[in-house]
């Protein structure tokens, strides 16, 4: 048995936690939020077979799209005025998959 912890952007999360329950993955979400952006995502526990690992990683490969994000150079500076020339461009997402092996697995 595996354990797969993906961190999956919040706006995909429905999508993809209804395409993996469809196919017979047991999903558990938590929220969480990323160090370098201080940002909301979704980390997503899925306890599966091994042969399951690919119908994981396809699915979220499917659901989980790639977007660019803006951030200030400068931290603290929330002024609108703010313009664009002074922030960052980042690409964020997909999913960012974790493939644990699990030595027991107990419901009791
Ligand atoms: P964040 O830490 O908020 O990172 C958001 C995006 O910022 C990252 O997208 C990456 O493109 C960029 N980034 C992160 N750290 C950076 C740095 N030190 N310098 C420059 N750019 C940086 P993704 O790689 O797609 O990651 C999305 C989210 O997945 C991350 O949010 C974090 O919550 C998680 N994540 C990614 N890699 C991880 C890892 N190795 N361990 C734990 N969590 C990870």
């Amino acid at each position: 048995m595996k354990l797969i912890l993906a961190i999956i952007q919040d706006r995909d999360s429905d999508v993809a936690t209804e395409a993996l329950t469809k196919r017979g993955i047991i999903v558990t979400r938590i929220a969480t939020s990323g160090g370098f952006l201080h940002q909301g995502n979704t980390t997503l526990l899925m306890g599966v077979d091994e042969a399951q690992v690919k119908t994981v990683t396809d699915t979220l490969r499917e659901t989980c799209h790639r977007r660019k994000m803006f951030m200030p150079m400068a931290s603290g500076i929330t002024d609108t005025a703010y313009g664009l020339h002074n922030q960052i461009e980042v690409e964020v997402g997909g999913a960012t998959l974790f493939v644990f092996d699990i030595d027991q697995f107990t419901q009791v």
